[in-house]
């Protein structure tokens, strides 16, 4: 043992170590650049060839990752790509970056997980380490990756090293990056652990062990079930302010000046994107089979889940108070992304206030700087000028993208209902706010 935990240190230390990343999406991308940039030789293994082809001719598809780095990068040889699996053998390192979606049963689809481990099974030799970044149950690791990884006959703690590490890239953040959010990495072994430790603090600014993947796995759900629990608890405040006319976004603000034991988060349209949505339902789905139910997550999931109902519902009332009925009216919504200054419209409650009006007869455009089209239940949808505001009967804030000329629209607008508190200081009664 003693032999190939030597062998690799002395590989990582010297980084010769020959690193592996699979999955290069918006965490394993900005992964193998932190690698390559520490002067590892890096290899990105992807299934998609024009992924694999971009990375090769230095183009950037990762906001976080500019192009000019990537190309300087690729240039000097220390990092390429591929889709070609059997380089795992001559590699020491790979971290596993692949997606972790919920089935629309709420069920984990661990199916790239899978996939991706019994690809590299094929090719594990004696003394690699073997890092799964993906957000995952707790056990994951211990009970679907080592397994597979163990197939061939190699021993992990003494043949190869196995640890989770969860990932926690927050896309377009200008202050915290993949090189400076302090890295948590629990292994299945003590000596595992010491090797995930060694490894990611010859890239990374600031390294946090613990004692075992399944804590690290914990982590990762523990932060972003804290996320969705507490904007449920927001939206509730929003639903019982509303109903005794208390403005919810003062109570927030005011409450924000409590300098401890207090983090405002904000009512929103409802809850969007591919991880406070979906990470919370892992540790449900796994606590459950442990025959405990996770209470606040599925109530939290409810509340979140309630907000698009509760927005066009607002909306309705918006119109009728101006004698307008929701069908035959012109609804124009502002923003579709998931959140603002991006552009990504997964999981995105604007697709669901926008289905739910549609289906109460009403006329839908949408703008949105940053998504140029989308797809409404199979009918394509493209984005309108933002002076479409002065011809609808209703504009609806859902996304408060910062490029959005806010007092402008308030004026144009004959009728707005401010869901992220967008027109903070305008008063107007054409204003409606959650
Ligand atoms: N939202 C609210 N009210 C809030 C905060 C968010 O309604 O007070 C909504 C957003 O509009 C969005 C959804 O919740 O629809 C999720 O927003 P988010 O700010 O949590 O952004 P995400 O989904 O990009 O979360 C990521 C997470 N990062 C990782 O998992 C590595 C999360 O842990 C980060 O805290 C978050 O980014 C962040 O802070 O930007």
């Amino acid at each position: 043992m003693q032999s190939a935990v030597h062998a690799l240190e002395e590989k990582i230390r010297s980084r010769q170590a020959k690193v592996g990343v699979v999955g290069l999406g918006y965490v394993g991308l900005p992964l193998a650049v932190e690698f390559a940039k520490a002067g590892f030789g890096v290899t990105g293994i992807d299934l998609s060839d024009s992924k694999t082809a971009r990375v090769n001719a230095g183009e950037s598809y990762v906001g976080d990752v500019p192009s000019s780095e990537l190309a300087r990068l690729v240039e000097s040889g220390k990092l390429s790509a591929t889709t070609d699996f059997s380089v795992v053998r001559d590699l020491e390192t790979v971290n596993i970056c692949v997606p972790t979606p919920l089935r629309k049963t709420k069920d984990p689809d661990m199916s790239y997980i899978v996939s991706a481990c019994g690809e590299i099974a094929k090719y594990l030799h004696a003394g690699m380490l073997i890092i799964l970044e993906s957000t995952t149950y707790p056990g994951t690791t211990d009970e679907l990756v080592l397994p597979t990884l163990e197939q061939g006959g190699l021993k992990v703690g003494r043949d190869f090293f196995l640890c989770f590490s969860p990932e926690r890239v927050d896309p377009g953040n200008p202050k915290y990056n993949t090189s400076n959010i302090p890295k948590v990495v629990g292994g299945v072994t003590a000596a595992c652990t010491e090797m995930g430790r060694q490894f990611y603090s010859q890239a990374l600014e600031n390294v946090v062990a613990v004692s075992s993947t399944r804590v690290a796995e914990m982590v990762k759900l523990l932060e972003n079930t804290f996320r969705m629990i507490n904007i449920g608890l927001a939206n509730e405040m929003a639903m019982m302010c509303d109903r005794i006319g208390i403005d919810v976004w003062e109570v927030i603000e005011a409450a924000a000046t409590k300098p401890f034991g207090f983090m405002p988060f904000y009512p929103g349209p409802g809850l969007g994107g591919h991880c406070i949505p979906i990470d919370p339902f892992y540790l449900s789905w796994k606590t459950k089979q442990a025959g405990i139910e996770a209470r606040f997550i599925e109530l939290a999931g409810y509340i979140n889940g309630q907000m698009p109902h509760f927005v066009v519902d607002k909306i309705q009332n918006a119109l009728n108070d101006h004698g307008k009925p929701v069908k035959g009216s012109h609804i124009h919504i502002l923003g579709v992304a998931y959140k603002k200054n991006i552009d990504d419209v997964r999981e995105s409650p604007a697709l669901d206030i926008m289905v739910l009006l549609k289906h109460r007869g009403a006329r839908i455009t949408y703008s949105d700087p940053y998504v140029a089209s989308l797809d409404l239940e199979g009918e394509r949808l493209d984005g309108e000028d933002v002076g479409m505001v002065a011809q609808a009967d209703c504009t609806a804030i859902v996304t408060d993208h910062s490029v959005f000329n806010f007092p402008k629209i308030a004026e144009q607008a004959k009728l707005v209902l401010d869901t992220r508190n967008a027109l903070k200081g305008i008063d107007s009664a054409k204003i409606v706010r959650l």
